[in-house]
């Protein structure tokens, strides 16, 4: 299999030269590899997205997806993973998606470790809707929403996955393809919740490449529960010139997943069910 055979024939109209292109050469290299090393089967994924201009990735990837609603990609790939545990779903949203709307469910996928990997696409800002400030907008960055400047304290989300009880929790950077697809590989294999945060700068309402460059390093291995905490507060989504961002796997552990500890187990799409309709509509006569 090759790279290409992940390819659509959808016009793509995500600006010339946004970083989205690198995500999704990156999802496209690491489903290729994945599947060339037998571990996951190209008709087995399945790519769940939400709204914005990194939910636009549905178009462009030749997988089974799911185009759902603004912020709920967590709970469609949980319903997706739980009614055919056989599939690999790999939810792709923005920050906003992420972070604002959907931030109640990244707790309880986290806790529940449903099997299933999260990539999200943090540009530190609401793109499609041109430019309002998210949670991961750096404090004092102007937007249409903050005009005089983020007053509130970012979230950390890579702080905050964990916490939750995510088992596989990363960064990378839309600037480091490779390493990007690297992560996304592992991310992908790896039993439990998955969760990737992505920089992905956005050219016309929140350019920071320039800010990145030369701040980022790489994580050697995982971290221990508590060390991984403390180093993801190295960087807290500041504007500080001085700072040193990691990227890489900050933790990875192994727990029973959601699908594992479930009583009756699926996949539900095979289980036939016999409903009497009538005796239901008796019921409540
Ligand atoms: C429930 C709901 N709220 C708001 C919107 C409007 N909306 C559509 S796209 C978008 C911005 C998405 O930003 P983000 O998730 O960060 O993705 P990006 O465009 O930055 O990739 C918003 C607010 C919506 N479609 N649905
Ligand atoms: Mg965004």
């Amino acid at each position: 299999m090759e790279m290409k055979d992940f390819d659509t024939e959808e016009i793509i109209t995500w600006c010339p030269g946004c970083l989205n292109h690198a995500i999704l050469n990156a999802a496209k290299k690491a489903f290729t590899n994945l599947v060339n090393k037998n571990k996951i089967k190209k008709e087995n994924i399945v790519a769940v997205t939400g709204i914005g201009c990194a939910a636009k990735i549905f178009d462009y990837i030749n997988v089974s997806s799911f185009y759902g609603i603004h912020g709920r990609v967590m709970p469609m790939s949980m319903g997706i993973k739980v009614g055919n545990p056989e599939l690999t779903v790999v939810g792709f949203a923005g920050d906003g998606d992420t972070y604002a709307e959907g931030i109640g469910h990244l707790p309880h996928v986290a806790r529940k470790n449903v099997n299933m990997t999260m990539i999200v696409h943090d540009n530190q800002i609401f793109a499609l809707t041109t430019g309002q400030t998210t949670p991961t907008s750096a404090l004092g960055d102007i937007t249409k929403t903050s005009p005089f400047g983020v007053m509130d304290r970012p979230l950390n989300p890579i702080a905050f996955a964990i916490v939750c009880g995510a088992t596989f929790v990363a960064r990378v950077s839309t600037l480091d393809p490779e390493h990007m697809a690297e992560v996304f590989e592992k991310a992908i294999e790896h039993k439990g919740f998955s969760f990737v945060e992505v920089f992905q700068p956005c050219l016309i309402f929140h350019n920071n490449i320039s800010y990145l460059s030369g701040k980022t390093y790489k994580l050697d291995k995982p971290l221990e529960f508590n060390d991984a905490i403390k180093k993801a507060y190295e960087w807290n989504y500041t504007k500080d010139e001085k700072a040193k961002i990691p990227l890489g796997i900050f933790y990875q552990t192994t727990r029973s997943t959601f699908e594992d500890n479930l009583v009756n187990k699926g996949p539900w799409h095979k289980v036939s069910r016999k409903i009497d309709v009538d005796k239901i509509v008796e019921e409540y006569k």
